[in-house]
């Protein structure tokens, strides 16, 4: 009976140990769906939530967003895509370096926005005669968006 007892402390007493170390080890995980959104718009800020019980920061060798951590509770990955980035995606990719450091990443759908073409110089305070044609003459229209839309 004292040996069955003595193994079964025995065994709970190994079990406690390889949870614990469990409960330790870092870990790391990014989710840029929540809060997101994911996928975002060009030019509109987008937050990944950060799971992790180290400090985490950019991995440099494969994040491609160019987003920055910043601590709170959870630690987010902050980012807002350019209008050269949109339409496509991009990595966010984060580490913990804390022995064994950890690395996770998601990836970033970029949603292309369209938005006006805009005159240079834009006309104003225009007044045509009845009949007359208008003919902008000394001004031309450019599209803000990368890739450009045609103009016609
Ligand atoms: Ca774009
Ligand atoms: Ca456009």
């Amino acid at each position: 009976m004292n040996k069955t007892k003595s193994v079964l402390i025995y065994l709970i007493v190994i079990l406690t140990l390889v949870f614990s170390s469990f409960a330790c080890s870092d870990h790391v995980k990014i989710d840029c769906s929540t809060p997101g959104p994911n996928p975002v718009d060009e030019l509109s800020a987008m937050k990944c939530h950060i799971t992790t019980n180290g400090t985490p920061r950019i991995d440099k060798t494969k994040d491609t967003c160019g987003g920055l951590v910043s601590e709170g509770r959870p630690w987010t990955y902050d980012f807002t895509p350019s209008e050269e980035d949109g339409p496509g995606s991009c990595i966010a990719a984060v580490e913990v370096v804390e022995s064994p450091p950890k690395k996770n990443s998601d990836v970033v759908i970029i949603n292309e926005v369209n938005k006006p073409p805009t005159w240079s110089p834009e006309p104003r305070d225009i007044s045509i005669s009845m009949g007359s044609v208008y003919d902008q003459v000394n001004g031309y229209a450019t599209d803000p968006d990368h890739p450009a839309q045609t103009l016609s």
